[in-house]
């Protein structure tokens, strides 16, 4: 399942014991990953954790079947019992940093992954520097009015219709999503 985008807040224990979720991608938005959350779902194999700073404990216990965790840079602190596989945007340097107990034995047993090169995709970012603000915006106009020279970083940032194709209604609600933003 797919945490809709505008979501900040997903309380402790939201998916514990259900064993019907099998994968589950939290959004940039979300910045905590509360205790308990994931407690035991059991037919639960990936998890992507786009921008959370803290991983509370016990947020995967149980998790037998998760093999698959894809951590956000971002992160700051891992309480216990994370998970068999871990990928994580940023570098072995960055992940050492992360406050995290040694003596986690979910952690001594996964296995590493860092992929330094993954893009945190944020909605509107076209210029791809991380951040949605009015230079991404002004960009998309001028790239839609076709001027010369423009190029788009991460033209799908801007589909704002999900319809892979870039026009502008997608500006139209790029606008408004900057606007209700500020
Ligand atoms: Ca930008
Ligand atoms: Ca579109």
């Amino acid at each position: 399942m797919e945490i809709p985008s505008d979501v900040e807040y997903v309380s402790p224990s939201a998916f514990s014991t259900n064993s019907k979720i099998t994968s589950i991608v939290f959004p940039a938005s979300v910045s905590k990953i509360c205790d308990n959350v994931c407690f035991y779902c059991d037919a639960l194999t990936s998890v992507e954790i786009k921008g959370a700073e803290l991983i509370d404990s016990m947020a995967f216990d149980g998790c037998n079947k998760l093999t698959d965790l894809k951590i956000s840079g971002k992160l700051k602190k891992i309480d216990s019992y994370a998970s068999a596989a871990i990928t994580f945007y940023g570098s072995k340097d960055a992940w050492d940093k992360v406050e995290k107990s040694d003596s986690d034995p979910f952690l001594q047993r996964a296995t590493m992954e860092f992929d330094e090169n993954h893009i945190e995709e944020v909605k509107g970012d076209v210029n791809g520097d991380g951040e949605f603000n009015i230079s991404d915006v002004l960009l998309f106009q001028k790239w839609l009015l076709g001027k010369p020279g423009i190029e788009l970083a991460n033209w799908q940032a801007a589909d704002f219709t999900g319809d892979k194709k870039l026009n502008v209604f997608d500006l139209c609600l790029m606008k408004r999503e900057y606007v209700a933003k500020k």
